[in-house]
């Protein structure tokens, strides 16, 4: 059985859910699943390390953001790519890396199935490439340098790695609200397998990101844990032991017990954007169960009397994309990855809904 929007079947309305329910959810999943983010705001700095015009058409910018606390500094870079000619405030799309630094600029180098910035500034976007490693490695030895340093783990329900990629996300938002190039209202933040799991949760908790992408994020990302297949919370406990709250192993082989699941997270993001993206050959993602988990979130947008990927949608075929209301699916052809299909498909997403 999966747990349900509300406890309270009479009470299901915007403003209960706004007020109370949607509260006790993001609640619940800090304690049990993610760890409770730090509350404590410290100090953000930026400092622009190189500049320069890529192409005919794309402006880069390299920028080290550091936050300090007590003496302590933690810090990670973004690749900040904008339309040379640009008419107005942009919309941005910010891609959280989490994978290693070397390979992340590589894969930027590439022209990035991560991070397709032509195309994307092409539609009239500025894109981030967002370097969160540099906040926490994703490595269970060496994680706690960098921001566990100033807000280290000291309880079973502490934060984990993928939190501190999330939070990183929200300086990036902090950065991206200090500049006036930008539209404060049009920030989606997109985000691949690990990565794509920060995002959800990143966007769950800043109500600043009016859109959110995830790319095969599978267990605890966008797929429903009950009844999955592939990786369970067995699996994702013991191999990233740093990724959640150490509370998080308790459900191991005992999912049943979770007070929440992940479709829940995903309604956290009504009544705002959200588009979930799965590869047909992921069975440990289960691409399934990422569909499911989607189509139960339409629930919560329905509270706005607005549209969503809901019950009445079946499961689409390889290469086709529904796009209902407010959310959003494909299902790419293929192994676990985040190519230039997934991309062109997310970015009609995009022009459907930024201006
Ligand atoms: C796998 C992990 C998945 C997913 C993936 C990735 O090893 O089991 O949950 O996060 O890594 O990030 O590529």
């Amino acid at each position: 059985m999966l747990p349900e929007l509300f406890l309270d079947t009479s009470s299901q309305t915007a403003r209960i859910w706004e007020e109370n329910r949607r509260g006790e959810i993001l609640d619940l999943f800090q304690r049990e699943v993610y760890g409770y983010t730090p509350t404590a705001r410290p100090k953000l700095h930026h400092q622009v390390t190189r500049q320069e015009q890529i192409s005919p058409t794309v402006q880069m910018e390299r920028i080290t953001l550091t936050v300090g606390l007590d003496g302590k500094e933690a810090s990670f870079e973004i690749l900040l790519y904008t339309p040379v000619q640009n008419h107005g405030k942009l919309p941005v799309v910010v891609m959280l890396n989490p994978f290693s630094r070397s390979e992340a600029l590589d894969h930027a180098r590439r022209d990035a199935q991560h991070m397709p910035y032509q195309e994307i500034t092409a539609k009239g976007c500025a894109a981030v490439y967002a370097l969160v490693d540099g906040l926490a490695k994703d490595d269970k030895d060496q994680y706690h340098k960098g921001i566990f340093e100033l807000f280290p783990r000291e309880n079973p329900h502490s934060w984990g790695v993928i939190s501190a990629w999330a939070w990183g996300g929200s300086r990036v938002v902090d950065y991206l609200c200090s500049r006036d190039i930008f539209d404060y209202e049009q920030i989606a933040v997109a985000g691949f397998s690990r990565g794509g799991k920060a995002a959800l949760w990143c966007a769950a908790q800043d109500q600043r990101v009016s859109m959110v992408w995830s790319v095969a994020s599978g267990c605890t990302g966008a797929a429903v844990t009950r009844g999955k297949t592939g990786e369970h919370v067995a699996d994702i406990t013991t191999q990233f032991p740093h990724w959640f709250a150490e509370r998080y192993k308790a459900y191991s082989g005992n999912e049943e017990a979770l007070p929440v699941d992940q479709h829940l997270l995903l309604g956290l993001m009504a009544p705002r954007r959200l588009y979930v993206s799965s590869s047909s050959l992921d069975s440990w993602a289960d691409p399934q169960s990422e569909f499911k988990s989607l189509t139960l979130a339409a629930e919560a947008y329905h509270l706005y009397g607005l549209e969503a990927v809901d019950a009445h949608c079946s499961f689409p075929p390889v290469g086709e994309q529904i796009i209902k209301g407010c959310t959003g699916y494909h299902l790419r052809g293929g192994e676990h990855a985040c190519t230039k299909e997934d991309w062109e498909l997310f970015l009609r997403f995009i022009h459907r809904h930024f201006k």
